[in-house]
């Protein structure tokens, strides 16, 4: 038997070598870090966790996919982007996960998107394994022919790699409805088939499910709620602070409003906005995601009760809850140090990784409730398997059942991580409940599966 001072001194080697192998990833090697650094208890625990070779195979992406995208411009003028997809772990399903647009995409991020999305995907409890894949493409400013230009590019070297039974992307950053109906029209034909299964996000008319565009944010607020019961609070009345204006912001403003608490503030690259009046809905979801124009065009619209911030940090805004739905490291040590000071009760993450470990420790050691991203926003990956599901089951349920099932998956996955942290001596610790709970289910399926 292995202490768990042994375990934690291979896994601390282990991380080195990652960083070895894998230089200039540094997103990757943050999102391995916070993984293995939680594993020590229960790879001590269970001997069979510590089999030579299970992690370092957990940390190696089964396929790693790089390609040119060439496409051209409304003025005919050839662009070259790069695409990828990486297709990190099958053991509990076909490759699933997003595909990002943003022109901070490389490797490194795709695979700290990809190693995420197989421990997220691993609580759902559902069929799936992780992948993810995007691209150095900038979507703002392009017109809708440029932006299906690109889309028929990617999908033109993408599709081989890809299926329903293989590997099905979805939306992330800048890939929403339209990009996936570019991708869907060109796969469908170069392959000439009806694969509905192939990608989820897709159109209500045409195999999309209800309330997948909703699924991420809402089931980022139910986790928030279920935090805040097991301390004895609700959602109502609670002022809460979300960054982003994009899908996974839109909705966390929309469910958080349905339970009664006040969002006041969304934000993009460009600043923040504070509106003392909540957010309302209507205007912003008219100006992302119609006009697709800036977070400063609400607070003009909005009159009194609005004003933009430029530049500045929303995590300046006194509030009980903080949702960040934008991106990666968005929260930073002196952003906790704000929200603690200003006596918030919950951080609950939308986006991928946006809070940094600096940040995550300060939080936690001031006994705020964390809820960590690979649990917190399974929920639009959750929703994407139902889509799948019914697909295959050439079917379409209600909005109805597929909240209903949505609710219960995120009610699932915050018992699993409260008890999973209480099983390894770690009460209230969401990351680490994540972590050693979504580590189990995929490492005895890899187990079962042999070395390969
Ligand atoms: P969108 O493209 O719809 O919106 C992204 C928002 O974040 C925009 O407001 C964007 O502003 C802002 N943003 C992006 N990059 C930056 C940056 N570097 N600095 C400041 N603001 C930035 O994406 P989503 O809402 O889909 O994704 C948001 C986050 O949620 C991501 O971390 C994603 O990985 C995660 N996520 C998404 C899921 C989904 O189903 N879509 C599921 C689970 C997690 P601007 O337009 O100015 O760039
Ligand atoms: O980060 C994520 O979980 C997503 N972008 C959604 C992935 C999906 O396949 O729906």
């Amino acid at each position: 038997m292995t202490t768990r001072s042994e375990t934690q001194s291979t896994l601390t080697h282990l991380l080195t070598e990652i960083e070895h192998r894998n230089p200039a990833q540094p997103e990757f090697h943050q999102a391995a870090h916070e993984v293995l650094e939680t594993l020590a208890p229960v790879v001590a625990a269970r001997p069979e966790y510590a089999e030579p070779g299970l992690i370092e195979r957990l940390v190696e992406p089964e396929r790693q996919v790089i390609f040119r995208v060439p496409w051209q411009d409304d003025q005919g003028r050839v662009h070259v982007n790069r695409g990828f997809r990486v297709e990190f772990n099958s053991a509990l399903g076909p490759y699933k996960g997003g595909l990002r647009f943003h022109p901070s995409v490389n490797l490194g991020v795709i695979k700290f998107l990809g190693f995420e999305q197989i421990f997220k995907n691993a609580l759902t409890g559902l069929g799936i394994g992780g992948g993810k894949g995007g691209s150095d493409f900038d979507p703002h400013g392009r017109s809708d022919a440029e932006v299906m230009r690109f889309c028929q590019s990617f999908m033109t070297e993408l599709y081989r790699h890809i299926g329903e039974h293989t590997d099905v992307p979805a939306g992330d950053i800048g890939v929403g409805g339209r990009e996936i109906g570019y991708l869907f029209g060109q796969y469908r034909r170069i392959t000439n088939r009806w694969e509905a299964g192939v990608l989820t996000g897709k159109g209500q008319g045409w195999g999309g499910s209800l309330i997948r565009p909703e699924a991420t944010g809402y089931g980022n607020v139910l986790f928030a709620a279920a935090m805040l019961r097991e301390r004895g609070e609700d959602l109502e009345g609670q002022t809460a602070v979300v960054s982003g204006s994009g899908n996974v912001a839109i909705y966390t403003i929309e469910k958080l409003t349905a339970l009664g608490a006040n969002a006041i503030t969304c934000s993009d690259s460009s600043g923040y906005v504070v509106d003392e009046k909540g957010i309302d809905l209507d205007l912003l979801k008219q100006i992302k995601e119609v006009e697709r124009g800036r977070v400063d065009a609400y607070a003009e619209r909005r009159g009194a009760s609005a004003h933009f911030v430029a530049g500045g940090s929303v995590w300046d805004v006194p509030a009980d809850l903080a949702l960040p739905s934008a991106t990666q490291n968005e929260l930073t040590e002196a952003d906790a140090e704000t929200l603690i000071r200003n006596g918030v009760k919950a951080v609950s993450e939308g986006a991928n990784m946006p809070t940094t470990p600096e940040a995550v420790h300060l939080l936690q050691k001031a006994g705020v409730a964390f809820g960590p991203g690979k649990a917190a926003n399974a929920g639009g990956v959750a929703v994407s398997a139902l889509e799948m599901a019914q697909n295959h089951a050439r079917t379409a349920w209600t909005a109805q059942r597929v909240e209903e099932e949505l609710a219960a998956i995120m009610t699932n996955i915050h018992t699993t991580c409260h008890e999973t942290a209480e099983r390894y001596d770690a009460p209230g610790d969401y990351v680490t409940g994540a972590n050693i709970a979504g580590f189990e289910r995929v490492a005895d399926a890899m187990l079962a599966q042999g070395v390969i």
